[in-house]
């Protein structure tokens, strides 16, 4: 470094009378407070409301697992490669000079939040991994699967993502890490994808005994490194949608029937979710297709396990959330977005296959529908931006992705606005952080309960977790899966700060208002 050390305190404890620490738990009182509008002629009338919750923090932080699913891709290899390199606090040389491994692209790792101003009004920040107990990425216990048989160090070169130096440092230690066996049903991605898979399970269609197999994996990672939880997260190949049918994936039990039966809708990453769910293992789809068919999510009601999806924001996705969000809030008429992508990796290659890109066209296309509903000033009802999305595979670019990208719209008076936008970077160096952020997140999320709060004996009792839909991922997540019947919310800065807010109310602090006001007093 250049001989600056930064003395900031980066921990805090929060000093009120409606937050108690004790060894085990946090305990926060946490007024909630919204604004209920009912119409009234032509015209709102406007209420506020306040909520009393009580929020527990479980403070033990479990040593967790971390199973990837597509373990030996890009996005598998970048991530396990990553983490090992920060663990083991490994430099290396590049063209540029010294690299350090860093966490650069992980909110919860690279960001900090606003905790409050100090006496004389300056903002004091602290860094989001210290706002709860979370996890370290540095303490993942890394594993998983692929249909690709290559050990970690083979399948890291494969990937052409990182520098040589770099994989020098951790070759070794991924040498010994081999992914498990998995379940491979060709119909769901690309034909071009046949060549690598050299490590699947017995059976190309659904069976039970692939959920159990599953299972068994999971249970014997977790015993054979001595865990107390594992997260399981999607990133292998982009599927095909599965159909939707009556009868077959439409409800939890239908789904576990037509598992049974071999039926052959049902999606390998179905049968991983399923998995996941009846083990009480968290389970997050990192790729854009419909895992989460009608009859897996009420499985995961049924059972209380957690699930997020779906599809990575990483790159082109993000940008668009925040500028769409900053364009239509700034009160220009967005009329039409232009998105187009080349890529030479494997994600590439697959979604060179009409099927596997239309689950991708999917996900990146409804990005903005809430921002536009929500401005009925520049919007009709129904109105709706253009929007058009290509991808196309070009090998020669390798991992390090082009979007291109072209906002045009409407400002003052019959003007118009054209924004051009060229973003190039190694798409796996975008998405494992958010692999990172998904995981410590997800499980953060499962040391966290809740209720309205009641007076006396009945404080303890009827605590909740957290719906088994985690929308609160969304901000890494390009499709966001909500709970069922419930709004999605695509815009950038809004999910941030839903992120940044519920852990807040688990400490007993008030969201971040932004007003300033103690500088604003004439
Ligand atoms: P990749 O093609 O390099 O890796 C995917 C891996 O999954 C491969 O090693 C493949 O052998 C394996 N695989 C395929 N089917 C499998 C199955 N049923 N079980 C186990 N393994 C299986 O792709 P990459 O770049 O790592 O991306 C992974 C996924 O993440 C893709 O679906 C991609 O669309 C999605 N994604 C990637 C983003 C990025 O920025 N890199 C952003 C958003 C989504
Ligand atoms: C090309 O679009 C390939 C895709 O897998 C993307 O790289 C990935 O979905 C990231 O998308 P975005 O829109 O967040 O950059």
């Amino acid at each position: 470094g250049d001989g600056h050390i930064n003395t900031t305190p980066k921990t805090f404890v929060v000093n009120s009378p409606n937050v108690v620490y004790t060894d085990e738990e946090i305990r926060s009182k946490y007024t909630y407070r919204t604004t209920l509008c009912t119409l009234e002629g032509d015209s709102y009338v406007a209420v506020p409301k306040e909520t009393l919750y009580d929020f527990k923090v479980d403070r033990k932080v479990p040593k967790t697992g971390m199973m990837l699913v597509g373990w030996g891709g890009n996005n598998g290899t970048t991530v396990t490669a990553g983490i090992l390199a920060n663990k083991h606090k490994y430099s290396w040389a590049t063209k540029e000079g010294t690299q350090e491994a860093n966490y650069y692209g992980s909110v919860i790792m690279g960001s900090t939040i606003k905790l409050g101003i100090d006496a004389k009004g300056k903002d004091v920040n602290v860094p989001f991994h210290n706002v709860l107990p979370m996890v370290h990425p540095n303490d993942l216990v890394i594993g998983g699967w692929d249909i690709s048989g290559l050990p970690l160090d083979k399948a890291m070169d494969r990937a052409k993502v990182l520098q040589p130096t770099m994989k020098e440092l951790v070759r070794e230690e991924m040498s010994k890490m081999t992914p498990l066996p998995s379940i491979y049903y060709p119909d769901f991605i690309a034909a071009n994808q046949e060549n690598r898979a050299d490590n699947v399970l017995p059976g190309s269609k659904a069976s039970m005994e692939h959920v159990e197999q599953i299972r068994k994996d999971i249970r014997e990672f977790k015993a054979n490194n001595g865990l107390d939880k594992v997260i399981v997260l999607w990133t292998a190949n982009t599927e095909r949608y599965a159909d939707l049918i009556d009868g077959v994936n439409d409800t939890a039990d239908n789904l576990l029937k037509s598992i049974e039966a071999g039926h052959e809708e049902v999606s390998p990453s179905t049968i991983f979710s399923v998995a996941c769910i009846l083990e009480g293992t968290p389970f997050i789809n990192g790729s854009p297709q419909n895992t989460f068919v009608p009859g897996a999510i009420e499985l995961a009601e049924r059972h209380g396990a957690f699930i997020g999806g779906d599809d990575f924001k990483s790159g082109q996705t993000k940008m668009k959330s925040a500028l769409t969000d900053f364009l239509i809030n700034a009160g220009i008429k967005l009329t039409s977005i232009a998105s187009y992508n080349h890529l030479g990796n494997n994600d590439g290659y697959n979604l060179s296959s009409q099927k596997q890109f239309r689950s991708k066209e999917i996900s990146k296309s409804n990005v903005v529908d809430d921002m536009v509903a929500a401005n009925s000033v520049l919007y009709k009802e129904g109105e709706h931006p253009d929007h058009t999305v290509v991808i196309k595979y070009m090998p020669a670019v390798g991992d390090d992705k082009r979007a291109l990208d072209e906002y045009y719209a409407e400002i003052f008076c019959g003007g118009h606005q054209t924004i051009s936008l060229f973003n190039v970077c190694e798409d796996s160096l975008l998405a494992s952080p958010l692999i990172i952020d998904l995981v410590i997140i997800t499980e953060m999320m499962t040391r966290i309960q809740w209720k309205a709060a009641e007076a006396g004996a009945a404080a303890d009792k009827d605590f909740k977790h957290f719906h088994s839909v985690l929308s609160v991922l969304s901000y890494m997540l390009k499709a966001p899966l909500t709970p069922p019947g419930t709004p999605v919310v695509n815009a950038l800065a809004k999910q941030r700060a839903a992120l940044t807010n519920i852990f807040r109310a688990c400490v007993g602090l008030e969201p971040e208002s932004d007003m300033t006001l103690e500088h604003k007093l004439f």
